[in-house]
């Protein structure tokens, strides 16, 4: 479904006043208001191809309508998040979920849709129809080499994929472990991993990153292969200055503290990408910032302060990807949301005065500190997020055209009902 050009316009025309007001109030406080609008403008957050249908769980899935069912009809869906919010402006696609057919046709209709392809994503945690060896006791771990070189030459194959799409990434989630004592050996399942993720990073272009994402649990409810930080820097640092560290927000084991994690992954420059989502409890992959947003504002309050000592381009020198489930509410307005929170929590951590800030550190003065971050995160900042995106051709307020236009209607007339979308 295509947005008529006028209807952003006219929706933007609506909330003129309303926003003039509250755009003028909050950038006579800030400091240097261009800068942080222009540092908006540039952040791009990539969507996954995997999430563009309801998601579901072993007890039930609830179809919404209007599904895509193809790749063609994904990019068009995401095409269509970032003409409303001007910050979606890249697809992560998984293989073989969305196997491209054509390459050419598809990387045409993104370039229409103004996206790039971020990541690619393997698939080692699922056996595919006429696939020869089972991954039931894992991939690249596993105690049988056939069944480690069908998923090393899967792995390659979607690095090709990639190279024709223009892709310049690689994402390798591991669901390798064991469920019980005494299943697994430890150090040959890490020592096959190694030799696996090595064979595979010899292919890799030399303008490419592979990205390690560890993972606590599940589908492993003892081991995981790669379950914490510390195995997937291990791993980044053994293969080479292309592998990186990815962190998938709910990955980590309860009151983990993830933005210590971030300031020391990039303390080692080894932090290379970040799947957004929370949870309340394991990876339950809700809408990102809605549990838990002063950890998110936390978070980008850290990356700010160690990607600006290493003068690293926020927008393009680590990978902004979403990697969420939708249970219970539209794929879309979900992802909409996912990217509004993650456009303020940056907004408010781009507005921490971090040289009064180390000031009060190296004071110990705890208060100051605190109010100084409090200050930030209790700043509403949606003003400056949405004249950011205006600028950019996008809606005052994404969610409020999606459902004036009736876009998931318009869906389910244009694909019917009961479509279903490949992926979780
Ligand atoms: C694993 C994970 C991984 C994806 C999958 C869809 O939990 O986060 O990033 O491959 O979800
Ligand atoms: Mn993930």
């Amino acid at each position: 479904m295509k947005l008529d050009e006028n209807s952003i316009q006219e929706h933007n025309q609506q909330f003129k006043s309303k926003h003039q007001l509250s755009f003028d109030f909050i950038s006579n406080t800030v400091p240097n208001v261009n800068r942080v609008l222009d540092k908006l403008i540039d952040f791009q957050i990539a969507v996954p191809s995997w999430a563009l249908g309801s998601g579901g769980t072993r007890f039930g899935r609830f179809p919404g309508g209007g599904e895509p069912r193809n790749l063609e009809e994904k990019i068009e869906d995401v095409g269509l998040l970032h003409r409303l919010n001007s910050s979606s402006g890249a697809i992560s696609l998984h293989i073989p979920w969305d196997v491209p057919k054509d390459y050419g046709s598809i990387k045409e209709l993104a370039k229409e849709h103004g996206l790039r392809f971020d990541a690619m994503n393997s698939n080692t945690f699922q056996d595919q129809d006429g696939q020869e060896h089972s991954y039931k006791f894992g991939s690249l771990q596993h105690v049988d080499k056939a069944i480690r070189k069908q998923a090393i030459d899967h792995t390659i194959e979607v690095i090709n994929h990639g190279i024709e799409l223009g892709s310049k990434s690689l994402t390798v989630w591991l669901a390798d472990g064991s469920s019980f004592p005494g299943q697994l050996n430890f150090r040959n399942a890490f020592q096959n991993t190694l030799e696996g993720l090595s064979e595979i990073y010899t292919v890799l272009p030399d303008d490419w990153k592979i990205f390690v994402e560890y993972k606590a649990y599940e589908p492993n409810f003892y081991s995981t292969t790669v379950g914490d930080w510390g195995k997937s820097l291990l791993l980044a640092n053994k293969l080479g200055p292309k592998a990186y560290t990815l962190v998938d927000l709910g990955h980590h084991l309860p009151n983990a503290n993830i933005e210590q994690i971030v300031s020391t992954l990039l303390m080692e420059g080894k932090l290379g990408g970040f799947h957004f989502n929370d949870s309340k409890y394991g990876d339950d992959d809700l809408t990102t910032g809605s549990i838990k947003p002063y950890q998110l504002f936390l978070i980008f309050n850290e990356l700010i302060e160690g990607m600006d000592e290493l003068n690293m381009n926020h927008a393009s020198d680590l990978g902004w990807m979403i990697d969420a489930s939708h249970n219970v509410k539209d794929p879309l307005e979900d992802l909409l949301q996912s990217v509004e929170a993650i456009m303020i929590a940056y907004a408010q951590a781009l507005l921490v005065d971090t040289k009064i800030l180390k000031e009060a550190q190296l004071n110990n003065d705890v208060t100051k500190a605190q109010e100084i971050l409090q200050g930030a995160f209790r700043t509403d900042v949606r003003p400056l997020v949405a004249e950011a995106r205006m600028r950019a051709g996008g809606a005052f307020d994404p969610i409020t055209l999606f459902r004036s236009l009736k876009v998931r209607d318009e869906l389910v007339k244009e694909r019917g009902y009961k479509t279903v979308a490949t992926g979780l």
